[in-house]
């Protein structure tokens, strides 16, 4: 294993212009929205809380005094039972759960902030409601929900905002959406646990990544015969031997007829990465 891992990091090439925004220019923009809201909501995906809070930022959250509200994400995809007895659930009050996708959350939200603005007991004509996140967590899609018209540009393809988005969402309240921002920590995603964990959560794409059948045997052994389950193949718990399955029932190819495992593993983590694959 170790021999693959050295080799995953000396494949991954250098970082993408999106990453080198990601690094300089986002950051600024978050940390300026903190500075000019009352209320912070940080979007998280549901399936990757942990990964996808920003220790760092929820620390100048709470240096700058802000308040800070969690939306959980993406609850579509996940177990909500499940969900709900995750230890870290409990680091994350106040929470709100949520779901662009199947409309859920937005009544629970809206009173939430209606609570904190008059806790905080904002002067200001406006009081300013700030969204950070990752990227790809939904930031732009809640921003849209809550405005109930598409506003804000959304994608599958992470790190798509590029600025700061405002919409009115009360005569006195105005929300701000982010580009999303990852800690700077990773931001030389120099180790392969950051690298595995960026193309998890769909920071790098699936067009993008090196080595992905090392991601899918990474998603593979974290979420046993889920994978399997979902391509009806079998993989004899060998992730090359799923993707070579894979790849022959699909008839993914290479030139002279050999299976094309790379591309086999894209494919799979494309379905990961735009939520096909549900892990209820
Ligand atoms: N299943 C599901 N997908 C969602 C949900 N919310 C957003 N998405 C999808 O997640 C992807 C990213 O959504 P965006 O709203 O563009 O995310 P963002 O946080 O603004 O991303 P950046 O601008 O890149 O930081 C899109 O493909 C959305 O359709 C949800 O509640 N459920
Ligand atoms: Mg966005």
């Amino acid at each position: 294993m170790a021999g693959r891992k050295a080799y995953a990091m000396r494949k991954q090439g250098r970082p993408s212009e999106t990453h080198n925004k990601h690094r300089k220019e986002y950051p600024a923009l978050a940390k300026e929205v903190i500075r000019i809201s009352d209320v912070v909501l940080q979007v998280l995906d549901a399936r990757f809380l942990q990964e996808t809070r920003n220790l760092e930022l929820e620390g100048l959250i709470k240096r700058e005094g802000k308040f800070i509200i969690n939306i959980i994400n993406k609850v579509d995809l996940v177990d909500i039972n499940s969900l709900k007895k995750n230890p870290i659930m409990k680091q994350l009050v106040p929470y709100v759960l949520f779901s662009c996708n199947k409309r859920i959350g937005l009544g629970k939200l809206r009173e939430r902030i209606k609570i904190e603005v008059k806790r905080f007991g904002v002067t200001h004509a406006k009081a300013h409601v700030g969204v950070i996140g990752y990227p790809n967590t939904g930031k732009s899609s809640l921003i849209n929900f809550i405005a109930g018209r598409s506003v804000a540009g959304t994608s599958s393809q992470s790190g798509f905002s590029r600025g700061i988005q405002k919409i009115r969402f009360s005569k006195d309240i105005l929300i701000l959406d982010t580009p999303g921002v990852i800690p700077s920590n990773e931001h030389a995603v120099t180790s392969s646990e950051d690298m595995q964990k960026h193309a998890e959560i769909n920071v790098r794409t699936f067009d993008s990544v090196k080595n992905p059948d090392l991601i899918v045997g990474n998603i593979m052994q974290k979420n046993p015969g889920l994978l399997e389950k979902f391509y009806d193949t079998e993989s004899e718990g060998d992730p090359e031997i799923f993707l070579e399955k894979l790849g022959r029932k699909r008839n993914i190819l290479r030139k002279g007829g050999k299976i094309d495992i790379d591309r086999s593993a894209r494919i799979v983590l494309k379905d990961w990465q735009e939520g096909k694959i549900i892990k209820l």
